[in-house]
């Protein structure tokens, strides 16, 4: 006999395939992809895969993602002499870096940055597109739109890096690389070049942010886990009708830490978090360079980094010398 049901002991549902309401029969033509089984997938989720609703802006997301990927590629696959063996071995290291500064934002020729321009055009019409397709699908189902305005809040960051950024800075050299360790070392050069991105304040709300989304993910994970055995993990009805689960939660983190959030109010904590993530750093990105030449001189001149004499400038700032 089956107690209960999470995540470690789940008990998959495999019959006739779920095809998902669609009552005014405008999406059959667009549903792709025969719905099967995986037990295995079922051991992480939930067991059927598919149908994928693909409609017109994912045919348009998927094919100029494809032709970004491709062009990315190609183009690495070029830099080792069209070697696939010189290209996994040096996979990590290759890149399509951007134009060089002297083109400012023009566009460059071809094997000079020209590449990587026709490529990012192709990025953001991909990313666009699947942008829509979460808008448009979640109108379909009658749903909020939560989902793309907390991916409109990554794309502002994406957006930021490769052409808020470049187009106040006056040159497309300013973006990032396409490339593994490439675009660490620009990450890491961006910071240096910047003075320690650390000094950056918006840097550290991000940082709150995404240490934060990671705790309270951690914190509402567990305790849905710790009471499914009271139906819990069926969040919708402890929403409407608190049962025996949500008040056993609630309390226990009343008890813990004096304040508990609801059933439904955490998902608000966890949109807010894991979307301040996003805004902040893309803030925190267009100041730099644009209005903040060195973050560690400008925390200086704020007194929250230490003057060369260790002190934090306090006594120079209250005319008290040194
Ligand atoms: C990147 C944007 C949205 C992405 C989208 C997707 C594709 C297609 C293709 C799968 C994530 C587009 C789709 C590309 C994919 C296929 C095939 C969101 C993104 C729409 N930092 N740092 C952050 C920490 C340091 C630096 C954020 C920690 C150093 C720079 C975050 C540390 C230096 C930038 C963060 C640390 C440095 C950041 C990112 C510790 C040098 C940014 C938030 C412990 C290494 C970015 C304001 C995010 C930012 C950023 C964390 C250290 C540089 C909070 C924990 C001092 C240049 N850093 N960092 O959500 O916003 O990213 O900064 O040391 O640009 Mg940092």
């Amino acid at each position: 006999m089956i107690e209960y049901q999470n995540i470690f002991t789940q008990v998959q549902v495999q019959g006739t395939p779920e095809w998902g309401m669609d009552n005014e029969h405008n999406m059959v033509a667009e549903r792709a992809v025969k719905p099967r089984f995986s037990t295995l997938i079922g051991w992480i989720g939930n067991a059927q895969l598919g149908p994928i609703y693909l409609g017109y802006f994912g045919v348009i997301s998927l094919a100029t993602g494809l032709l970004w990927f491709n062009i990315v590629g190609l183009n690495m696959l070029a830099q080792v002499d069209w070697s696939i063996p010189e290209f996994i071995r040096q996979l990590f290291w290759l890149a399509l870096e951007p134009p060089s500064p002297e083109y400012g934002l023009r566009i460059p020729p071809l094997n000079d940055g020209g590449w990587y321009i026709i490529s990012s055009l192709m990025l953001l019409v991909s990313v666009c597109a699947w942008w829509l397709r979460t808008y448009l699908l979640a109108e379909q189902h009658k749903m909020g739109k939560h989902v793309a305005w907390a991916f409109a809040g990554a794309i502002w960051l994406f957006l930021v890096l490769g052409l808020f950024r470049p187009i106040l800075m006056g040159s497309w050299s300013e973006a990032v690389p396409y490339g593994i360790f490439p675009h660490l070392d620009w990450t890491t050069a961006f910071s240096i070049r910047y003075g320690n991105l650390y000094y950056n304040p918006f840097h550290c709300l991000s940082i709150v942010f995404l240490y934060g989304s990671v705790l309270l993910f951690a914190m509402h994970g567990a305790t849905i886990l710790a009471v499914t055995r009271q139906g819990g993990d069926r969040e919708l009805e402890q929403i409407a009708d608190r049962g025996t689960a949500s008040e056993r939660a609630g309390l226990f983190w009343r008890w813990t830490m004096g304040f508990n959030a609801s059933m439904e109010g955490i998902h608000r904590w966890a949109w807010w978090f894991a979307v301040l993530t996003p805004v902040t750093g893309g803030i925190g990105i267009l100041l730099t360079g644009t209005v903040v030449d060195n973050w560690f001189i400008w925390a200086q001149e704020h007194h929250f980094a230490p003057a060369y004499d260790g002190s934090y400038g306090y006594e120079a700032y209250n005319g008290e010398g040194g």
